[in-house]
């Protein structure tokens, strides 16, 4: 019997597989399809890491679990390479970014072979290929036809290091999500897609989605943040003024409480907007306003936690509900992005106008009374603000009626519309760098923005000099004249290229689509493709893309399906996220703290199949674990068992199965088939750790008990089994065999067996009776020879046993 060792196995069977292209996916098949993707990766300097490996082999279990079950599986990958990170690397370490990428993603390529992902590579795309981003910018021109892409002028988040524009979702906090740096507001022309107008639709489809996690679809939903309320407007008094406008109108989710106002607060930005019209307002005025601007970024984000701040303007405004004459503040918790710039405050009701109308002694007045008689009847009504439900109080003709009736008919009274508001802005798309798609429009004088012609697509983009980020707010594109020079397509007169590029997530928001159909030179995909392959059945990535590329891609797939291009409605019908991988002792990974593991080391000292067996045994998928070395050797071990088994004696070919495994044997069918379809392979392992503790207890093993048993663990450890499978005999690969069934008949026998862990690693095994009590296998389980050896005599602080599954002992 030869000794383990993967540098023999694993490199030859990877080259095997792709010389015979194993897991290219079939072209008209009549199989049932299955699309597994995973987040493809941006192609780092730094090379594959084990987070990366952890989603990778997840979904490569996945998709060889369905190979085998009978399924014509997608499974693709690819390289998301535009960006400013790639651009970054680039500058810094003095290369063109088209080199780096080429570079860096032959590293990544090579990595995933190393770790055995069966990635059908025909299908290999890249986002900064001019074949690939000819559609990102199609699509983009449809957008631009339709309205929903557009020039604006409004101030927009601008990122002073990163000497670029940014969307909100580019932003963690006040700050930039690259490099930390607090954001500016800036008012620069830019580039905007009005993903508001999808807004419902992102939010009630998500109904339609029974596959994804909650979190998720929560997460999406606070993102998007729909607010039903009203617009209400207010006369002003002071109208002979210059500057000031006849109405002022406000958004609020309360009109039930509008008998309460007492006060009217506007945004900073407004009251500006006001003196630059003419509005003579005071010095004091003038320098709150100028004050509360420079804390502009840090008031978007900690609305709720800033410390209120105002000024009276000297003007009032009338409550249209009771003609009641009520004063208009500026207030640095009012914003401007939201909703109109201006609130109706009530005091009584709102902890924000609460908080400021006791700091300036402004009147409170309650109008909703809670309606329950208790105990705690008292405090409560004393108790203000009241931010509940009840009934309505000095609300003239509305009193005693229940306060969310009051919504609807007070707005009706005061003639005001039932309207709703979206936290989500509209997607700001343009970038003043240079890696990224072109922009495929032209600036005529006389036609103004005009669209290049389909058939000129795709608009490559230009060799510079200097690819450097200019810090006028003009892209480096700008600099190239030949380039930027042009003739109008309209007129054929002259005119110039749009220079800004596309951000660096126009790629990855439709890439999905061009895996099943990825040389086609005349569509973005072809009909008949997309209606087999569509949707995505199960897409695995990082929470970091919750609420950022799967809403950008769930929005560019909905505007897709508008114009006839896809036949789903939504992408991706099951979602499922990985947990992080965390440095030993549970901190984060850096290099800074020098914690940083290499898949290529963990290949080159314990092998792929250890790596990727270690990484699904960690802890469930979703949670985040840190890395440990004791374990990972406990997952060599594990495999260097299957070896010695599968190079021993024991197995042979003509026995029948002996009763003593035969329960074991179909329920490990069934649990390791159930668990890899539910994402649950830490379970799934124990499963067949347990069963080769049985395998290790019989003097013969049945040839066919031991090849389903290879099969089982295949998608786990693909190619430890295809050499076991191959010394069995076998002249096809184990990847293209038919999944073992299990006879649920025979699943449920008298006795079970259960696992044995101490200190949270499994050692023993043991054969309970299905009716025994906890006690009596607590008991048994402890006198066990092979559990008394870790025990050293000493008594477990712990024993818990979780019935029929685990028992497990704490020392
Ligand atoms: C009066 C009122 C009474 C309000 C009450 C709340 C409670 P969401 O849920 O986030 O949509 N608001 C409106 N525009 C704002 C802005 N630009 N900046 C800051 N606050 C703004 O919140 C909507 C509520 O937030 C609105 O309803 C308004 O205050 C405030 F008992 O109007 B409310």
């Amino acid at each position: 019997m030869s000794e383990y060792d993967p540098k023999n196995i694993e490199p030859k069977w990877q080259k095997e597989w792709a010389d015979t292209k194993l897991y290219q996916t079939e072209e008209g098949s009549d199989k049932p399809k299955c699309y597994v993707l995973d987040e493809f990766p941006y192609p780092s300097g730094e090379g594959l890491h084990t987070g990366h490996t952890r989603i990778y082999t997840a979904s490569d279990i996945y998709a060889r679990m369905k190979r085998m079950q009978g399924y014509n599986v997608l499974h693709p990958s690819g390289w998301d390479a535009f960006g400013l990170p790639a651009e970054q690397f680039a500058i810094k370490h003095k290369v063109h970014p088209s080199e780096s990428v080429q570079k860096n993603t032959e590293r990544y390529k090579t990595q995933m072979n190393r770790v055995g992902l069966s990635y059908d590579w025909e299908r290999e795309i890249n986002t900064t290929d001019p074949k690939f981003y000819k559609w990102t910018q199609w699509a983009f021109l449809k957008m631009f036809e339709r309205g929903l892409a557009f020039e604006s002028f409004e101030p927009i988040n601008w990122c002073p290091t990163c000497q670029t524009g940014l969307a909100n979702e580019d932003l963690d906090g006040a700050n930039c999500e690259r490099c930390g740096t607090l954001v500016e507001k800036k008012p620069m022309r830019q580039w905007v897609i009005r993903i508001t107008d999808y807004a419902d639709r992102l939010i009630d489809d998500l109904e339609t989605l029974p596959d994804w996690p909650e979190a998720v679809k929560e997460a999406q939903r606070n993102w998007i943040g729909r607010s039903q309320g009203s617009l209400i407007s207010f006369a002003l008094t002071q109208t002979d003024a210059d500057g000031i406008p006849q109405t002022l109108e406000v958004f609020t989710t309360r009109p039930d409480t509008l008998f309460g106002v007492t006060y009217l607060a506007i945004s900073a930005e407004l009251a500006k907007n006001w003196i630059e019209v003419g509005w003579q307002a005071s010095e004091e005025i003038k320098m709150f306003i100028t004050q509360t601007l420079q804390e502009e970024s840090k008031r978007t984000f900690d609305a709720e936690v800033v410390d209120k701040k105002g000024v009276a303007t000297g003007i009032f405004a009338v409550n249209p509900a009771n003609q009641e004459k009520i004063p208009v503040w500026i207030a640095n918790y009012v914003l401007s992005g939201y909703g109109t710039g201006a609130i109706m405050a009530v005091p009584a009701h709102d902890e924000r106008d609460f908080e400021f109308a006791q700091k300036y002694k402004l009147p409170i007045k309650q109008v909703v009374v809670p309606t329950f008689h208790n105990n705690n009847e008292a405090t409560s009504l004393n108790h203000l603000p009241y931010i509940g439900d009840g009934v309505l109080k000095n609300s003239a003709g509305f009193d005693g009626i229940p306060n969310e009736e009051g919504e609807k008919r007070i707005t009706e009274f005061v003639g005001g519309t039932m309207t709703k508001q979206y936290r989500l802005n509209d997607w700001v798309f343009s970038r003043q760098r240079y890696w990224g798609e072109p922009i495929p429009v032209v600036h005529c004088p006389k036609d103004g923005v005009v669209a290049i012609p389909e058939n000129e697509l795709p608009l490559t983009l230009p060799e510079v000099d200097s690819y450097e980020p200019t810090g006028t707010g003009e892209s480096p594109l700008a600099a190239i004249a030949s380039w930027v020079n042009t003739t109008c397509p309209k007129c054929g007169g002259p005119a110039t290229r749009e220079t800004n590029t596309m951000p660096q997530w126009a790629g990855s928001s439709w890439y999905y689509l061009r895996f099943m159909d990825p040389h086609n030179p005349d569509a973005l995909v072809g009909k008949d493709k997309e209606k087999y392959w569509a949707p995505v059945d199960v897409y695995v990535g990082g929470a970091e893309h919750v609420t950022r590329h799967l809403i950008y891609a769930r929005f560019w797939h909905k505007f897709l399906y508008d114009i006839g291009v896809v036949s789903t409605l939504e992408p991706f019908a099951r979602r499922r996220g990985v947990g992080l991988v965390l440095g030993e002792g549970g901190v984060k990974m850096s290099k800074r703290l020098g914690n940083v593991i290499n898949p290529d080391d963990i290949i080159d000292t314990f092998g792929a199949d250890s790596l990727r067996i270690y990484e699904m045994f960690m802890g469930p998928f979703g949670a985040a674990i840190p890395w440990s070395t004791d374990n990972l050797i406990g997952a060599r071990r594990f495999v260097e068992r299957v070896w010695k088994l599968g190079s021993g004696s024991a197995v042979h070919l003509d026995i029948g199965c002996p009763s003593s495994l035969e329960t074991l044997y179909h329920q490990t069918i069934k649990k390791v088939t159930d668990d890899i379809e539910e994402f649950k392979f830490n379970t799934a392992i124990s499963q067949l750790m347990i069963f080769v503790n049985m395998l290790d207890k019989e003097e013969k093993i049945p040839q066919q008990i031991f090849g389903d048993f290879l099969k089982l663990l295949a998608p786990f450890a693909p190619h430890i089994t295809e050499e076991l499978w191959a010394n069995m005999g076998n002249r096809t690969s184990i990847h293209r065999e038919v999944w073992p069934h299990y006879d649920s008949e025979k699943i449920l026998s008298d006795t079970i067996t259960i696992g044995i862990q101490i200190n949270g690693k499994l050692r023993d095994t043991m054969e309970i009776n299905r009716a025994s009590e906890n006690e009596e296998v607590k008991e048994a389980a402890l006198k066990r020879p092979g559990v008394m050896k870790w025990l050293e005599g000493k008594t477990p602080k712990k024993v818990i046993y979780i019935e029929g599954k685990i028992l497990s002992i704490v020392l």
